[in-house]
């Protein structure tokens, strides 16, 4: 999985971070089964363990980012021999309700989407605003004010969060 904000197109390469993975029951009301944390490579990929999974069950993969909107794969997904591997970063349609956004395209790919600070599952004012505020205070360190994963908290990370403000992106959940 990429994070938008993180990605850069130029140089094929994420910022690293750590997101939260859970598995969700497949029907409502889609219990939290197990959750473990994945450091992301610049490749957006990591290998977690989550010792609650069971073979053929199936499972939606949620994800939670301190800054990202929640995103769920697209479909429970099973895990076979013990294994399951799945990428969000090749399509729209990986996310659940296609709540992706494009973020290269060579090669073409995918990321969830950046702006959430507050984590209410919506991009709206009150993210902008917040961010507008850590970018006048010349916020820096590991904030969840930072949408493209500098450090530093300033008109690009603003810029972001304006733009899927403006695109009204929220959360979409199964
Ligand atoms: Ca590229
Ligand atoms: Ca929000
Ligand atoms: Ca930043």
């Amino acid at each position: 999985m990429f994070i938008q904000g993180f990605y850069n197109a130029v140089s094929d390469a994420m910022v690293q971070d750590t997101v939260t993975v859970y598995l969700r029951n497949s029907s409502s009301p889609y219990d939290a089964v197990d959750s473990a944390k994945a450091y992301l490579n610049s490749s957006g990929s990591d290998t977690i363990s989550f010792i609650n999974a069971v073979n053929s069950v199936p499972y939606y993969i949620q994800l939670k980012h301190r800054n990202s909107i929640e995103t769920w794969s697209n479909g429970a997904q099973i895990f076979t021999g013990s294994s399951l591997i799945y990428n969000f970063t090749t399509s729209t349609s990986q996310a659940f309700g296609n709540n992706a956004i494009q973020v290269d395209t060579s090669p073409v790919r995918f990321a969830i989407y950046s702006g959430d600070a507050n984590q209410d599952g919506l991009v709206d004012l009150n993210d902008v605003i917040s961010v507008y505020n850590a970018a006048t205070a010349f916020a820096t360190g590991y904030i969840q004010h930072d949408m493209n994963g500098d450090n530093i908290a300033d008109l690009n990370d603003v810029l972001i969060t304006y733009n899927n403000s403006n695109a009204f992106v929220s959360k979409i959940l199964p």
